[in-house]
């Protein structure tokens, strides 16, 4: 079963490309032996973040990725990647069926999903993406309240014309908090002065400065900057992970299991990190509580050793579509659930009562 959802944010989500205000997604639902796995499919409503969207997933999902796994049976989910192998692309939407079906194999053994993933962390570290602001008195209020909730990483967007002062603000208001910048592709070489200026503000990171389909640039502006590169946007895969690992293009990948096309695509790029010594952090899409249940599970593996973008449920929503929502201590971190597959409860009544299309696909 495949169904769209609309969710209103507590508050918009503006970044370099747009604004998010009503998220629109995709909840997959893969039933076997009376068990039901689920997963999120967090595509934006428009292509602006990568080349897909709630309609291109849609399209994707009922025509050609929910047919490739209807009436197929596996030993473990780790096949499912290679039944999309003819597919080019659209990582956003697999990512979705591949990972429900994780779900409900984990489910149907009966452990959590962060075991089935090979993960063994029983809290982890979260931060929180705080968008553009109108202007920086309401930016300055909106930070001053996630770091007292305790957030261990506060990332802050930028975007040519909001980011030096911005940042030189935030250091003089808040200190030495652990911040970090995410300019969502908004750079260029040209703009190599303003991004060495950052610098001097001691960021853990800067994620993904320049093209989202460029690694060779990377390289270069990395070599100019203290302050490390994260990549986001321009991996794909654990090859592109590999090519940007060896020719210096970033110090750390954010790893979004979506952006890769799934959970064993996720592993596997988690692995190639480790094996480099480059560290990871998941990031976000601005997740309903299904998406961030699999996000909890994979943070569990032993590369992420940076806080991750998987902020509470109550940053997002009125209320989550999951019971119990996702919850963060005050030391900043998450319990990771001990119940099997995702650990979340989905409940059906509030997912229905915000479904506004949906169809059941059958073999
Ligand atoms: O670049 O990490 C990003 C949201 C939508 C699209 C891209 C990104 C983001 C975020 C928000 O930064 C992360 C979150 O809170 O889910
Ligand atoms: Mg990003």
């Amino acid at each position: 079963m495949v169904r769209e959802i609309e969710m209103r944010l507590l508050a918009p989500f503006e970044t370099s490309f747009g604004r998010e205000d009503v998220r629109r997604v995709l909840i997959v639902e893969a039933q076997g032996g009376g068990i039901s796995g689920f997963a999120e499919c967090c595509a934006l409503s428009g292509p602006f973040y990568n080349e897909e969207t709630v309609g291109t997933c849609w399209h994707m999902l009922r025509d050609f990725l929910v047919p490739a796994v209807l009436g197929r049976e596996f030993q473990h989910p780790s096949e499912v990647d290679g039944w999309f192998a003819h597919i080019r692309r659209n990582h956003i939407a697999r990512s979705a069926v591949e990972s429900a079906v994780w779900d409900l194999h984990a489910q149907a053994v009966g452990e959590p999903l962060w075991r089935t993933l090979g993960g063994g962390k029983t809290r982890i570290d979260v931060g929180v993406s705080v968008g553009i602001h109108p202007d920086l008195a309401s930016l300055c209020r909106t930070v001053e309240g996630f770091i007292r909730d305790g957030y261990r990483k506060v990332k802050i967007k930028i975007k040519p014309g909001k980011d030096v002062e911005v940042l030189r603000e935030l250091r003089r208001q808040f200190g030495a908090v652990p911040m970090m910048a995410d300019a969502n592709s908004a750079y260029t070489l040209a703009d190599i002065d303003t991004l060495r200026r950052l610098d001097e503000f001691g960021l853990m990171m800067i994620e993904q400065p320049l093209s989202h389909d460029d690694i060779i640039d990377h390289a270069t502006l990395q070599k100019a900057l203290r302050t490390p590169i994260c990549l986001d946007e321009s991996i794909h895969h654990a090859e592109d992970a590999r090519r940007a690992i060896a020719i210096g293009a970033c110090r750390i990948i954010n790893i979004k299991i979506a952006r890769v096309g799934g959970l064993a695509p996720a592993l596997a790029l988690h692995d190639v990190c480790l094996a480099a010594g480059v560290p990871v952090w998941c990031g976000g899409m601005l997740e309903t509580g299904v998406g961030r249940a699999h996000n909890i599970a994979i943070t569990t593996l032993p590369g992420f050793t940076l806080p991750g973008d998987t902020s509470a449920s109550s940053r997002y929503w009125a209320e989550d579509i999951i019971d119990p929502p996702v919850t963060m201590e005050s030391d900043g971190t998450i319990v990771v659930p001990q119940t099997p597959g995702r650990g979340y409860e989905v409940v059906r009544a509030r997912l229905d009562a915000r479904t506004v299309r949906s169809e059941a696909l059958r073999a």
